[in-house]
């Protein structure tokens, strides 16, 4: 490694790796990640892409200095794992779900949270909705992060899909409020002004249906900025893109459609990127 001695800690947010494993190792040599910088993920550390097994071995064997939050390919890993689910078309997690450490794999995934914070930042995998301030996306995080850990995590696990509710209500209590929680911090996309979201387009935001817009394209009610990613076909998203008062980066550049692999250094708020070093998935 080429880090001098002297430069502090760096942490590097990388976006969606998705088994994209070379992808990973030739971002942080290209980045000159040191021996004591902390690498961080947006989530989606599994599946559609070859190697689901060995990134999830190598960012266990970073230990402290790696935390992801959770995306909706972790939890869907999970959710077969714990909940029963079955393989779903497109899915390559067959030779993580065959390994011989396969359970504390999916342990120490159940143990990462759905938000990372620094003094000016917040990391998630889908966003933060405009109807949420600080105290609601850390509680509400919080609340997920207990279910997915606690010993009733397979009964969430057996639950969790479904795109119901589509709107943030205080008042929801039970399965229906882990649901949306999970459907907010890990697959939102598009929301009305209400908040309601809205979950079939995943491609550009001009075809966006009529009367939703990205949720970062609301103000934020949040003081700090945002990293995340889930959205691979707007190929990264920075705060110009965003309303005014919203900072937000998006680092999913979909490597895993054979496009690049994109990290944000925090320190500087600067950019690094690869080109994809795997085939695109079958
Ligand atoms: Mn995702």
């Amino acid at each position: 490694m080429t880090r001098r001695a002297n430069e502090a800690v760096a942490t590097y947010v990388v976006g969606d790796i998705q088994g994209c494993l070379a992808s990973l190792r030739a971002l942080l040599a290209a980045v000159g990640f040191g021996a004591a910088d902390r690498l961080w993920c947006v989530g989606d550390l599994v599946n559609r892409g070859p190697d689901s097994l060995g990134t999830l071995r190598f960012a266990r064997d970073l230990g402290e200095r790696f935390a992801t939050t959770l995306g909706n390919h972790d939890l869907h890993f999970l959710a077969m794992v714990h909940g029963g689910h079955p393989h779903r078309p497109g899915d390559t997690l067959e030779a993580l779900l065959d390994a011989p450490d396969r359970d504390e794999l999916a342990g120490w995934l159940r143990g990462q949270p759905f938000l990372l914070e620094t003094e000016d930042w917040l990391v998630v995998h889908a966003g933060v909705p405009h109807v949420w301030n600080l105290a609601a996306v850390r509680a509400r995080a919080a609340e997920l992060q207990t279910a997915v850990r606690g010993a009733e995590h397979p009964a969430f696990f057996k639950a969790m899909y479904g795109n119901e509710p589509a709107q943030w209500d205080d008042a929801l209590t039970g399965m229906a409020r882990l649901r949306a929680i999970t459907n907010h911090l890990t697959r939102m996309r598009l929301l009305d002004v209400a908040g309601v979201m809205e979950f079939s387009h995943k491609g550009a935001l001009a075809e966006a249906p009529a009367g939703y817009k990205p949720w970062f394209a609301y103000p934020s009610r949040l003081p700090g900025k945002v990293v995340f990613g889930h959205w691979a076909a707007l190929f990264g998203v920075a705060p110009d893109q965003c309303h005014p008062r919203t900072r937000a980066w998006g680092v999913d550049t979909g490597c895993v459609w054979g496009r690049r692999l994109t990290a944000l250094r925090l320190d500087d708020e600067r950019l690094f990127s690869v080109p994809a070093m795997e085939r695109r998935a079958a």
